[in-house]
Parts: structure tokens; sequence; C-alpha cells
């Protein structure tokens, strides 16, 4: 149980979003200031479906090392070199603040104590280390009152986990990889708000986990070592799919980020099955989900969907909401209103779809077979904002940990 404390507590708390690439991020050309290989595109999620809460709190009344608490679990903060130089990064910004203003209270001299909390199950099989570590940053960088824009913040959020400097904002969000060997210029920008292209819909299909996957971290550096196509990827493909997806961004035009979202997961993919030895995420209910989003697409005639993987088997499948009916309705014929996850904020415009979109007899049998099989639950989202500031504290004003589960 965690000290109660008389002096005062500083707090702030902040909502994260989850961020999934278009373009993926793989490949680090320096480990330690985790510096990618190339620039990457996400769309951030809604948090109305998924989100971690973070609340930051300083206290001189609190045990002298800084602490941190995940899902009601403490950790240690001494092992993990990621939080570490996130926390300096955040407390030097403080310090500038406190040199040039002899009034401001010493908060970079206080211990840390961080709660957070994830509000979908760690089962849900969702990487949640970019959600984390944004609320992180941005939670502690309203406790101290700092200055910088989200795209500064981004610097730091980055040291965290590569992908954790996209959820720093909302909408569409490029990582620039930069080139500068420190890294000051390798940060996540706004390509476009929510509210230029809101309709995109995302529909998570929660593969039923089997082993644990090979981590990100340690993949990408084996395919970087390993893989012949690797480098005409990160070098030729990518520059030219980040210049397209930018353009059909701008233009809405669905179609066009449809197939270069496609082709990215394929090639990034293929780099994992080219590294040595082979590294594979997607397993053959991930297959059955790519085959029926190209089978709708050919059926109806245009994309109207997209698929893309992670390193894991789950499938995320864009579309726009005016095709609802036609992707999301589709795969709700297929998979039954009983698997879990389809109720929720963004289930409005399907609650009416009573037949599949498409003509169930004109989709691959076997293909059908295999997902309705193999997923444990699906999440219904779209596109959202960056982080919230909230007042739904962690930490109460004694310097107790609450909880919110
Ligand atoms: C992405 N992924 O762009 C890519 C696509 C997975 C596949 O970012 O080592 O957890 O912490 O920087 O951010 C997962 O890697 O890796 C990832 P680290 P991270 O979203």
């Amino acid at each position: 149980m965690a000290a109660v404390s008389e002096s005062p507590v500083f707090r702030a708390t902040t909502t994260a979003p989850v961020n999934i690439a278009v373009i993926k991020y793989w490949g680090k050309r320096d480990a330690t200031l985790n510096l990618p290989t190339n620039s990457s595109l996400s769309v951030t999620l809604s948090q109305r479906s998924l989100r971690t809460l973070t609340t930051a709190s300083c206290s001189a009344g609190y045990p002298a090392a800084d602490e941190l608490t995940l899902n009601g679990k403490p950790q240690d903060i001494q092992s993990s070199k990621r939080t570490l130089a996130c926390l300096a990064s955040l407390r030097a910004h403080r310090q500038e603040l406190e040199n040039a203003n002899s009034s401001l209270p010493k908060l970079s001299t206080l211990p840390l104590r961080i709660v957070s909390e994830n509000n979908f199950p760690t089962a849900a099989g969702l990487a949640s280390s970019a959600a984390g570590f944004a609320a992180l940053v941005r939670a502690v960088a309203d406790l101290y009152g700092l200055p910088q824009s989200p795209r500064e913040l981004s610097r730091i959020a980055r040291q965290g986990s590569g992908s954790a400097c996209r959820s720093l904002m909302g909408g569409y969000v490029a990582w620039r990889s930069g080139e500068l060997p420190d890294g000051s210029d390798s940060l996540a920008e706004e390509v476009a708000p929510q509210s230029h292209w809101p309709e995109m819909r995302a529909l998570i299909l929660v593969v039923s986990a089997e082993k644990k996957d090979v981590p990100s971290t340690t993949g990408m550096q084996t395919t970087v070592a390993t893989s012949e196509l690797f480098a005409t990827r990160a070098n030729a493909i990518v520059p030219a799919r980040m210049a397209a997806i930018e353009t059909a961004i701008q233009n809405r035009d669905f179609p066009a980020f449809a197939e270069v979202t496609m082709r990215d997961s394929n090639g990034f993919h293929a780099t994992c099955l080219d590294s040595w030895p082979p590294i594979f995420y997607m397993n053959d209910v991930s297959r059955a989900a790519v085959r029926l989003v190209h089978d709708i697409n050919s059926i109806v005639g245009r994309a109207v969907c997209a698929y893309t993987f992670d390193a894991g088997p789950n499938a995320v499948i864009y579309y726009l909401e005016k095709d609802s009916a036609l992707v999301a309705g589709t795969f709700k014929a297929i998979l039954g209103s009983s698997l879990e996850g389809w109720s929720g904020p963004f289930y409005e415009s399907l609650k009416d779809v009573s037949s599949p979109g498409v003509a169930l007899d004109q989709v691959d049998s076997r293909a059908v077979d295999v997902l309705k099989s193999g997923l444990s639950r699906v999440i219904l989202t779209a596109v959202g904002e960056g982080p919230v500031s909230v007042e739904d504290h962690l930490v109460g004003e004694k310097g107790e940990i609450l909880s919110r589960q």
C-alpha cells in the first residue's frame, strides 16, 4: 500500500489513444535513442472505445524513488531504461522553467507517483505501449506545466516506445524519421485532424490468443540485420508510399488510401518472412481476413475496405462510415452477432443492418470457416482525437492510489 502524504500533492490526469499504422514503423537506425529507419503514418483511434487513463502526481511526502503503477500492478521503473529516459527529459524541461522563474514550486525535485489504467483488457491482444507512453508523457508534461507542443513532446514519447510518439495527436499522424544523429528531427506531426476525414471507421478482429509473438523490438532488429528486402523497403518503397498516402488523406480518396495501406502491411510482413530465421506474425485466421477483404472489394467493384496487421495476428479493417453495411455488415453476418464487441459507441449505423452487405455465397467459404472459428472478439471503432486532460484522477488529494476499474 502506497504511503498517504501530509505534504501537498500536485496532480494532472490525461487520457491517450491507441494508434494503428497504415505505413508501418519497422526498424531502428539507433536503438538507444529509438530512431526509426523509415517514416510511418497512423490513424489515431477513438478513445470512446480504447484509451489509457494516467495520473501523474508528485509530493515531498512520497518515498524518494519515483513510482509507477500500471493496471493495479507496481512496476520496477529502475529496470525500464525507456521510462527513465522519458522522466529525465520531462524533469529537465521542468527544471528549465524553475530556473527561469524562481517563484515556481520546485516540482522537478519531488518524487513522482504515476498511476495508469487501460480501459481494454490486455487479453484483447492490443499493444498498449503506444497509448501508455503517450499518456505518461502528456500527464507529466501537464503536471509540470510544460509549454512544449505535442510535436515537441513526441520526441520524448518516442524514447518510451516508437509508436507512442504518434499517440500524442489525433486524426492522421506522420512520424518523420528525421536524419540527425541526435534524433532531434525525429518527430510526429498531424497530417490532418480527425475533423478532416471523420468518416473513417476501424473494425478490429481480435484473433484468439495463441503463443506469444516475437516482441516487436526484437523482431525489427532481426529484420534490419538479416532481411535483404529490408533496405529497399526503407529507402525506396516507404518514402513513395508516405507521399501517396498523404495525398490520399488530403483528397479523402479511400480507394487510394486502401491500396497503399494493404500493400504496406503486406510489404512489412514480407520483410518479416524474409528475416533469418523468418518471423511470422500473421496466421491462417489473419490470411482468411485478407481473403475476405479482397473478396468484398472485388464483389462491390471498388475498394470499400482495407486490412492492416501489426506485430501479431489481429486484423484492423478500415472502411468509411457510408460503407458500414457493406463491410462491417458482411463481417457481422459472417461472424454472428453473438461474438463479443459489436455493441458500443460506433454500433449505431449497424443496428438496423439485418443482412450481409454482399452475398455470402460469393465469398470464399473456407476463409469464412477459418475466420469464424478463430476470433475471440471484435472492436468497432473510428478515427479519433488526441490526448484529453480530465479530472478522473487515479491519485487522491492525499496521494492515495484510486482505481476506476
Ligand atoms: C507501427 N509497430 O508502426 C509498427 C507496425 C508494429 C508493427 O510500432 O521498440 O512497440 O517500442 O519502438 O513502437 C511496434 O513497435 O516498438 C510498432 P519500440 P513499438 O505501429
